[in-house]
């Protein structure tokens, strides 16, 4: 395998000139179309509908939706035998109606598993098996030919080095084999739509890495019908880009479609657990801005000259703006992740973003 060449230059993303009205819009390009591959967000519904300033940005740039927690197990059947498909619904239409493409996040994770459906599988395990069956079928056929891709199984592996992950009720109960079994379901109840394994550090954590492919070229052989990998990709400025590029390299080379799933970019550190955020940097500084705009930079140009055309499933940032960002609340730290400020301001983020997918 050879690394294809990359050219990475140095930039200034400078900020727009004047002052941006109010609702934070300003006369900037449009992300989804200046790029040659589906431009994605993911976004919670309930305050979005009634935010006309995050849906003017969101029409603006991007031409893929994923919910951030709309589609998980716990949003559509809190209760036992009672499916709420009404937001997923609304959804639809939304995106129908702004043309763009609606991702499924996702079927199958523990950590979206509601409580009921983990006390019931202790007690019987082979109602698990049939309940994944009748989940999937159900779900994924009501949006057959609308929703058109999943992460079928999200973060089944353990979360550092390789392994399957054990704290997860589906391994627990029904071992290894439920990862295959949810893609073999997805794909009987939709059969054009695009299937994905998703996880997080996999483009560093070269253990996960490596393991995870052996997986996904274990399928491949064996005729289970996966379609491609996420890479969540929360990556933080100190991941170095030929580690990435090489990850992504050698995910392109299965053939199957790539999809930065879930991007975003902080300084400061965490341990990967809910609180466990180290704040070292306190501030925002225009010198540490510029920074994140020549990584945004790059990992665009990284996908674009690493992964074949047909292979471009996308780029999906994982919430757009320092306000609605997970990265605070969930570690316990501040940081700046994403490419609008707190006021929806652009930031040199979102400059950075557009010149590398230009
Ligand atoms: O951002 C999401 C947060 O609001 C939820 O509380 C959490 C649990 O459902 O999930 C977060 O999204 C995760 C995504 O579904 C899978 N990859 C990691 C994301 C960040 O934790």
């Amino acid at each position: 395998m050879k690394l294809r060449y990359i050219f990475i230059t140095p930039f200034l993303f400078f900020g727009c000139g004047g002052l941006p009205p109010e609702d934070g819009f300003i006369d900037v390009d449009s992300l989804h179309t200046i790029s040659n591959f589906p431009i994605g967000a993911a976004l919670r519904f309930l305050p979005f509908r009634n935010d006309p300033a995050l849906q003017r940005l969101q029409k603006h740039h991007f031409d893929s939706y994923t919910a951030g927690n709309d589609m998980k197990m716990y949003s559509i059947m809190p209760e036992e035998g009672v499916y709420d498909f009404s937001l997923i619904d609304a959804i639809l239409a939304y995106t129908q109606e702004n043309d763009q493409r609606l991702f499924g996040h996702n079927l199958i994770w523990h950590s979206s598993t509601p409580n009921w459906v983990k006390k019931k599988a202790q007690k019987d395990p082979e109602w698990l098996s049939d309940f994944m069956k009748r989940y999937i079928y159900t779900y994924v056929g009501r949006y057959r030919g609308a929703v058109h891709g999943w992460d079928v199984v999200n973060e089944g592996l353990r979360t550092k080095g390789g392994g399957y992950r054990e704290d997860s009720i589906w391994y627990e109960v029904l071992g290894s084999r439920y990862i295959e079994q949810a893609f073999h379901y997805a794909h009987e109840a939709d059969p054009e739509a695009v299937l994905f394994y998703n996880d997080f550090n996999t483009e560093r954590d070269l253990e996960k890495f490596n393991f995870m492919i052996d997986m996904v070229e274990d399928f491949i052989k064996r005729g289970v019908p996966i379609s491609g990998i996420g890479f969540q990709m929360h990556i933080r400025m100190d991941i170095p880009n030929e580690v990435i590029a090489s990850t992504l390299q050698r995910a392109a080379d299965t053939g199957l479609q790539i999809h930065l799933s879930e991007v975003d970019i902080i300084f400061n550190h965490h341990d990967d657990t809910r609180g466990g955020g180290v704040q070292k940097l306190k501030t925002l500084t225009p010198k540490m801005e510029q920074a994140q705009a020549q990584k945004y930079y790059e990992l665009a140009l990284m996908y674009q000259n690493l992964i074949p055309a047909d292979q471009q499933y996308g780029i999906t940032l994982w919430g757009f703006n320092d306000r609605d960002t997970w990265i605070r609340p969930f570690f316990g730290i501040q940081d700046w992740p994403t490419i609008y400020d707190e006021r929806l301001q652009p930031k040199p983020a979102l400059y950075g973003f557009l010149k590398g997918l230009r």
